[in-house]
């Protein structure tokens, strides 16, 4: 697992709930008495640490500049039966779409070390929070110890006995943010992705761009006969980018982020590019970074079909794939575009059941 301080939209959380406060040992003192009774007030109660969506949060940039969620500790108890204040929680904003995922590092210096080793981080996920002003305790708090006061009895006046305060849970979380469009355009550089979501675009809907990392996907509306739906430009991918190659893993976050996946091939192809051999590269670079992202619907969308040779490609390539579902289009001349729209729509359907 790669983090890099550009990128906001995953990023490792420090997270500690406050520890009880301790209960006292205290004797009541009064003119005259010169052994009063017992009087060691409670610890507080720890501060939890809880998680609340919120939309106009839209990003997790403010955990990039603080990592942390803290609450406060209880205060000890005081003399005169005084309980101790509790700790104020502390809450942590999360935009919908964060997914949130346990460490098993005790700390910050473990967690950055199973990050960089071999084998990676098993981590576990802990929630996913999709809707506004939903809240989800992420951290229990230790309880106040109770103070001697609560430890007198007939046969002992003067106890020496309190409890401590027990530790508030503590963690090293990750926020991650999910889902950043129905349909992601996969595809190597240069095969027309933006073109394309340029075409399909509604001319109305404004096209947002995903402003989070330093990729900025673009993301725009299409309308799908009485349904819409949004659709992402990923920058384009290259070999190797399971292994972080070019941002490789950034790109990949973000289709992740997506319901099911296009990948654009430039068909006609060039003495560089063969769009057999893309597609086979894209299928495994996203393989080997994820199985379960290998598992999303996809089709093929073969694009700059008004070009010399595209056609015999095609031909080639639909030998050579006969069950992957291929719509051929001209992003620039505008073919095929409604096609590829109702075969967008069916795939959406098929992925919602
Ligand atoms: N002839 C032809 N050219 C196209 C077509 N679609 C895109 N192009 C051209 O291909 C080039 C690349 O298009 P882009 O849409 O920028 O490609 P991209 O996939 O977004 O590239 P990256 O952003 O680098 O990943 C541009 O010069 C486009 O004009 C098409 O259908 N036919
Ligand atoms: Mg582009």
């Amino acid at each position: 697992m790669k983090r890099d301080k550009s990128f906001v939209d995953h990023i490792r959380v420090h997270c500690r709930a406050g520890d009880g406060g301790h209960g006292v040992v205290s004797f009541r003192r009064e003119k005259g008495v010169p052994r009063g009774g017992p009087d060691g007030g409670d610890g507080g109660d720890g501060g939890k640490v809880i998680l609340i969506v919120d939309e106009n949060t839209d990003n997790l940039r403010s955990f990039h500049y603080d990592p942390k969620l803290l609450a406060e500790d209880g205060a000890h108890g005081q003399s005169y039966k005084r309980h101790g204040r509790d700790g104020k929680t502390k809450i942590g904003r999360v935009p919908p779409g964060t997914v949130v995922y346990r460490s098993p590092a005790a700390d910050v210096s473990e967690a950055v070390q199973m990050e960089r080793s071999e084998e990676g981080v098993d981590l576990v996920p802990v929630c996913d929070l999709t809707e506004q002003g939903q809240e989800f305790v992420l951290l229990e708090p230790g309880k106040g110890g109770r103070g001697n006061f609560h430890f007198r009895s007939a046969t002992n006046q003067v106890p020496q006995e309190r409890e401590l305060g027990t530790e508030g849970d503590e963690g090293i979380f990750y926020f991650e943010l999910r889902r950043i469009a129905d349909v992601g355009l996969v595809g190597f550089p240069n095969a027309g992705k933006s073109t394309l979501l340029g075409k399909i675009s509604a001319k109305q809907a404004k096209v947002a761009s995903y402003p989070f990392t330093t990729l900025t996907p673009q993301i725009g509306v299409v309308s799908l006969g009485k349904d819409r739906c949004t659709v992402a430009d990923i920058p384009g991918l290259i070999a190797g980018a399971h292994e972080n190659r070019g941002l490789g893993h950034e790109f990949l976050r973000h289709i992740t982020r997506c319901r099911v996946l296009l990948f654009v091939v430039d068909m006609p192809g060039s003495e560089m590019r063969d769009p057999i051999e893309d597609i086979q590269t894209l299928r495994t670079e996203i393989k080997m970074y994820d199985e379960d992202l290998a598992k999303f619907p996809w089709m093929v969308v073969a694009n700059k079909m008004d070009l010399e040779g595209a056609e015999e490609n095609l031909e080639i390539f639909k030998n050579r794939f006969p069950r992957v579902p291929v719509v051929p289009i001209s992003a620039m001349e505008g073919e095929g575009l409604s096609e590829l729209k109702g075969e967008i729509a069916k795939i959406l359907e098929s992925g919602d059941e």
